[in-house]
């Protein structure tokens, strides 16, 4: 049979940390060229990784770049990927056409997360996921299944209200994967601490979060542990107060017939607009609590009681 490998590249010092056993933060990248306005996009970006390091871990931020699959993007490269208009969205389907065809852009939580799982990262941190879109129009996003397939820890401060939240949590647990509260018994909604939606699972530490992680992997499963983190309180934008700028964001959606992978990102730009740029602070606050967070576990996994 013929062997076919893609260009795929680590970066020496995530490489050597992987290789040493040392703790490495995956970070995607579409949340940069896709979902934050510039320059604040890069400054987000350099932030997370400058956190994660300040937490004792290794940052390794994934896109692609010409063709090639990075893992642990140089500064410069986050700085090309951070300042380009239209770039791709790559998510799991579309990584074969920007390899053939030379492009760059950035990974969604779904393909982050395959090859996150390639280069032997168990930890990544992200701002939301994405789920099942509201209305029947069959629009679930990639990043339910693939958190279904890699076992990753991956640390987000749930799904925007934007979505259909029951159904997304429903949907993973179709997909076998183990959704958590940090320090809540709630599903958070990204820019709220709360959604009224109960969670099965709770953890109040980033030990208790690795004890769960060891305990469903040592059975052999395969699927994501997906640790929701509240936002922290004093960032938070109160449901009540953001939900009528989801409507209004959902109704524009739809009057301009947006579809597909153009569907999110034009919600979290007209929500931007609509709260005056409330919930982009509110989505910069909870990056970099996601970073702090998931540094946090990554250290733990590595200690000496699970590793
Ligand atoms: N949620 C956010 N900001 C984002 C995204 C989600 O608050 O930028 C990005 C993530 O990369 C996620 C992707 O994986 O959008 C989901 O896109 P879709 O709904 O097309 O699967
Ligand atoms: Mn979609």
């Amino acid at each position: 049979m013929t062997q076919f490998f893609s260009k795929f590249r680590i970066n020496p010092e995530a490489q050597q940390a992987l290789q040493l056993n040392k703790p490495v933060v995956a970070l995607e990248t579409t949340v940069i060229t896709h979902g934050l306005p510039k320059p604040i996009n890069l400054n987000l970006a350099l932030d997370m990784e400058k956190i994660i390091r300040e937490h004792g871990a290794f940052p390794a931020s994934i896109g692609v770049l010409h063709g090639e699959v990075v893992i642990g993007l140089r500064e410069d490269e986050l700085e090309e990927l951070a300042g380009i208009t239209d770039l791709r969205k790559i998510s799991v389907r579309d990584f074969s056409a920007a390899i053939a065809q030379k492009d760059s852009g950035g990974t969604t939580v779904a393909g982050t997360l395959a090859m996150a799982e390639l280069a032997g990262i168990q930890v990544f941190a992200t701002g939301g996921i994405g789920g099942v879109h509201r209305g029947s129009s069959f629009d679930v996003s990639a990043d339910l299944q693939q958190l279904g397939r890699s076992p990753a820890i991956v640390v987000c401060a749930g799904a925007k209200a934007i979505l259909d939240l029951p159904a997304t949590l429903e949907y993973l647990e179709t997909m076998g994967v183990v959704v958590v509260g940090y320090q809540t018994n709630e599903l958070p909604a990204f820019y709220s601490r709360s959604s009224g939606l109960q969670l099965s699972m709770r953890a109040d530490s980033p030990s208790e979060v690795a004890a769960i992680a060891q305990a469903h992997w040592g059975l052999g499963f395969k699927s994501a542990i997906l640790l929701t983190v509240p936002i922290p309180a004093g960032d938070e934008i109160p449901h009540t107060t953001i939900n009528t700028h989801i409507e209004q964001s959902l109704q524009d959606a739809d009057h301009q017939s947006i579809r597909g992978q153009a569907v999110t990102p034009f919600l979290l730009n007209r929500l931007y607009e609509l709260t005056k740029g409330a919930s982009l602070n509110a989505n910069l606050a909870l990056l970099r609590n996601n970073a702090q967070v998931a540094s946090q576990i990554a250290v733990t996994l590595k200690s000496p009681q699970f590793s």
